[in-house]
């Protein structure tokens, strides 16, 4: 067995075999990172999650270069609303609701314009993207039954919004037994004080939902196992 590699983060070193480890790609879809998406509805200036693409972008390549694992997400509804809480559709006073018809086809509904990810990031061939109703990953989709079957014990954790989804979805993840990085510069969040606290508590406490780092250190410890 080879040695893990090891990325400097907070709390400590994070360690882990590229074998079986995946890389998440959370909703980077163009209804969170493009005007005129659910984000905007909400009354977010959905530019500041654009920042988040480029090293985003370097991260997975380097993780296709490895030959690792690449799992996307999306958020997102059925055509017909089934899968989507009142709760949720009725929140708040979004300028157009969830289903409502928008500039890049109806909001966060599967199969839309909108909802599918962006250019900058398109899933690979053969890439799995995971459709999820909520905002943890794991609540209502097969993600944990493929990730055990692949044999992936750890995360390497991307996306927006960095309190909201990625949030939930190392939450849940921790519950599960996965061991999560996730990468600073490449989760985004639509407050500034969010992004701040979100990665805080995720590396407080010794680490209690997992690790932190820029996507630098992950980078290296890729190449410089190449
Ligand atoms: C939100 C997400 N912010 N992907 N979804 O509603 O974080």
């Amino acid at each position: 067995m080879s040695d893990p590699l090891l990325v400097e983060a907070e709390p400590y070193a994070y360690a882990f075999d590229p074998r079986h480890t995946a890389l998440l790609l959370i909703d980077m879809q163009r209804d969170f990172v493009e005007p005129g998406g659910f984000g905007e509805t909400l009354g977010n200036d959905v530019t500041l999650l654009r920042q988040v693409i480029p090293p985003l972008a370097a991260v997975l390549a380097a993780t296709r270069a490895a030959g690792m694992t690449v799992i996307h997400t999306r958020e997102g509804h059925l055509p017909d609303l089934s899968d989507c809480p009142p709760a949720k559709l009725g929140r708040g006073a979004p300028s157009l609701r969830i289903g409502d018809p928008g500039p890049k086809g109806r909001i966060l509904i599967r199969g839309e314009y909108g909802h599918d990810i962006i250019d900058e990031l398109a899933p690979a061939d053969g890439e799995l993207v995971v459709d999820k109703p909520g905002k943890g990953a794991f609540y209502a989709t097969g993600l944990d039954e493929v990730l055990h079957e692949g044999g992936i014990r750890s995360l390497v954790v991307t996306g927006v919004t960095t309190e909201v989804c990625v949030h939930t979805t190392v939450r849940e993840a921790n519950d599960r037994g996965y061991e999560c990085l996730v990468l600073s510069d490449c989760v985004g969040s639509y407050f500034a004080e969010f992004q701040r606290y979100g990665l805080e508590m995720i590396a407080a406490q010794g680490g209690i939902f997992g690790w932190v780092a820029p996507s630098g250190g992950y980078l290296k410890a890729l190449e410089a196992r190449s």
